[in-house]
Order: C-alpha cells, then structure tokens, then sequence
C-alpha cells in the first residue's frame, strides 16, 4: 500500500484548530507545528500563512506548498523559500464576496459622509446642509484587479460609481475603465476621489501608498487599503489627511500587525482601523483546496492557482 500523503500545518492556534479537525479527516498523516512531533525529512507538503523562517527550508522532500491565505507575500518576502517547490494560494469566490463587502462598505461611508452625519448625530445637529454628492460623480480607483479587484469594481460599478481599475495587463470589463502599467499610474490616480488598494504585496507595490502617490490625488481623496500593511507609509498617510489632502482613510492592514498600542492611527479621528479581518479564508473551501491539490500533485496532474514565483503573486 502506498504510503499516504504527509501534511505539515504551521499557523497560529487559534486557526490551526480551525484546520486540523477537517484535514485530518481527510486521507492524510498531519502534523501540526508546535504541536506534533515529526522528521522533517518525511514531510510532503506545507500548509501556511506566515511560515517562521527557516521551517520550509528544512524540510528536504517538500512536493508543494499551499498558502492559507490568498495573499502569498509571507512566503515570498522570506528570501528562504525553496523557489523550487510550487507555491499554491487560496481563492475562492466567499473571500472575494467577503472583501468586496468591506470595500463597498467603506466607499459608501466616505460618498455618504457618513462619519460626519455619526458626529453630527451625537451632538443632536439637523446637518441637511451636507448633501451627498451624486453616486456616478464619485469616482473609484482600484489598485489591482484580480480576483478581489474585479469583483470589487463590479460591485461598485453596480451601484452606480464611476469606477477604473489599475493593473499590469489591460482589462475589459464592462463599465470598468481599465489602466495598465507604471506609465498610466499618474493618469489613474488623478480621477480617483476613492483609491482601493488590492494589490499584492511585491518588490513592485511595496509602499506604493506614499505621500508622492497621494499628492496624485484629487485634493481630499478617500485611502481604502485592504491589501498589505507593506503597502502603506503610515507617516505619510497621517501627514496627507492631516495636511487635507486626504479626507481620510480605512485601513485593515498594518506596517506592524498587531497595530502597536502607540500607533496614532488608533485615535486618529479620520480613520477607520479595523484588525486584518476584511475577508478571513473559510476553512471548508480551503480545506477542499488542499487536499484536492495534494491528491492532483500525488496524481502528477495540473494544479490551479500556483503563484509565480519570480513576479511575487
Ligand atoms: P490577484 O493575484 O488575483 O490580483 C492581483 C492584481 O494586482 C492583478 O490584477 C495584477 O495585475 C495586479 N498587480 C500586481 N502587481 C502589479 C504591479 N506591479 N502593477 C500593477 N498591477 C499589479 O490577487 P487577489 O485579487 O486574489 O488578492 C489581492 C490581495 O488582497 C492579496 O495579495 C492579499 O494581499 C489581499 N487580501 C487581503 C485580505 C484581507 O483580509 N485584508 C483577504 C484576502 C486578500 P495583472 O492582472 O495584470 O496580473
Ligand atoms: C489573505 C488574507 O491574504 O487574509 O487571504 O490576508
């Protein structure tokens, strides 16, 4: 009988018992880092968010490695990992539902003025004199149209937003105007009075949310970042809102996770900090993903969705 499968599970507790009960059911010997004892020489495939350094290095007959998460940047920025072990990563229609219901969220509250309708509320203020503008007069820039960002413009589109989207290759979606590359990034950022970022984190992206960017804006333009914390300058984020060049910002990702006590963005008055919790993977789908990808490895046949490891995502 052919030996079975032998899966090596490294995240934090909390999600890892998420994992374990069903992977475990499911025809394959796992291990559960810091859990379980086992010979790194026997371990076939990884599963992962943020592996620690070193750990995927150490296991000499990986066969592929599969992300918890869709973003893949824990992996990647690492420059241990083993490039010549396949890297899968999560997709999956609830997490890009999931996140475009954070992205429409928050551009209706900043197009609704809804914070300052709250503030005008508590302090028992009639404020009829803000109107908000016209739906199709709010313009929407997506940074990224992947998975996530096309299905985010599509949503925002829907309801009536003048929405375009920026990625490395040209676009066709209905409604969506499409810029590609670096050379139409100025021209991008200069119609978007709400900027979403859904970019993965790369060498390319990293801090790609600086003061230069935001200076591109419109005057009093809306940050959405529900990406990578990397791909933000908080200093500069801070200094544009403070200076009125940015109306303000929601952030669910941080340079440091979890936000530092001190952060001023906890307190910062126009801004929205929510805990990395825009979309979280669900474990049904992503338990399906593994072991259907581990069953098509053993098999030799095609995997869908390995990342390129040279481009970053
Ligand atoms: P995809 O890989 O499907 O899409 C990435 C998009 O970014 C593509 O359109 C790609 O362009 C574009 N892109 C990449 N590099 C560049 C560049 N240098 N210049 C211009 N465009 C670029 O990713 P997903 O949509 O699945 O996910 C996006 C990110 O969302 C993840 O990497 C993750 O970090 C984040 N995320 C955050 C979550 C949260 O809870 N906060 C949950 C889930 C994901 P092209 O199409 O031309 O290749
Ligand atoms: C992801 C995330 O990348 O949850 O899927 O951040």
């Amino acid at each position: 009988m052919s030996k079975r499968p032998r899966l090596l599970l490294s995240a934090p507790a909390y999600w890892a018992n998420l994992w374990a009960d069903p992977l475990e059911q499911g025809g394959i010997d796992l291990f559960v880092y810091g859990r379980d004892a086992f010979q790194p020489e026997t371990i076939d495939y990884a599963l992962s968010f943020r592996p620690p350094p070193g750990l995927l290095k150490s296991l000499p007959s990986l066969k592929a490695v599969f992300s918890l998460g869709a973003g893949v940047d824990g992996f990647l920025t690492n420059s241990d990992y083993p490039k010549h072990v396949p890297l899968v990563r999560f997709v999956d229609d609830t997490l890009s539902r999931e996140m475009a219901t954070y992205v429409v969220l928050h551009t209706l509250m900043f197009h609704r003025n809804q914070r300052a309708l709250d503030d005008a509320q508590r302090k028992g203020i009639w404020l009829q004199s803000m109107l908000p503008r016209r739906t199709e007069e709010t313009r929407v820039g997506i940074l990224g149209m992947g998975e996530i960002g096309t299905l985010c413009a599509e949503r925002l589109r829907d309801l009536g937003f003048a929405v375009s989207g920026w990625s490395r290759s040209r676009k066709n979606a209905e409604g969506i105007k499409s810029f590609a590359g670096d050379g139409e990034l100025g021209s991008f950022l200069a119609q978007s009075d709400i900027l979403v970022c859904l970019l993965p984190l790369t060498r390319e992206t990293k801090a790609i949310l600086n003061a230069k960017t935001f200076a591109q804006l419109p005057r009093g333009a809306f940050l959405i970042n529900a990406a990578r914390g990397g791909h933000q300058i908080e200093r500069d984020i801070i200094a544009a809102i403070d200076s009125g060049q940015l109306a303000g910002a929601a952030l669910d990702v941080f340079e440091a996770e979890p936000l530092p006590e001190s952060s001023p963005l906890w307190n910062h008055p126009k801004i929205t900090v929510t805990p990395h919790i825009a979309a979280i993977s669900d474990p049904t789908a992503s338990v399906h993903m593994v072991l259907d990808g581990i069953a098509r490895f053993e098999r030799g046949e095609p995997v869908p969705n390995v990342v390129d490891i040279e481009r970053g995502y």
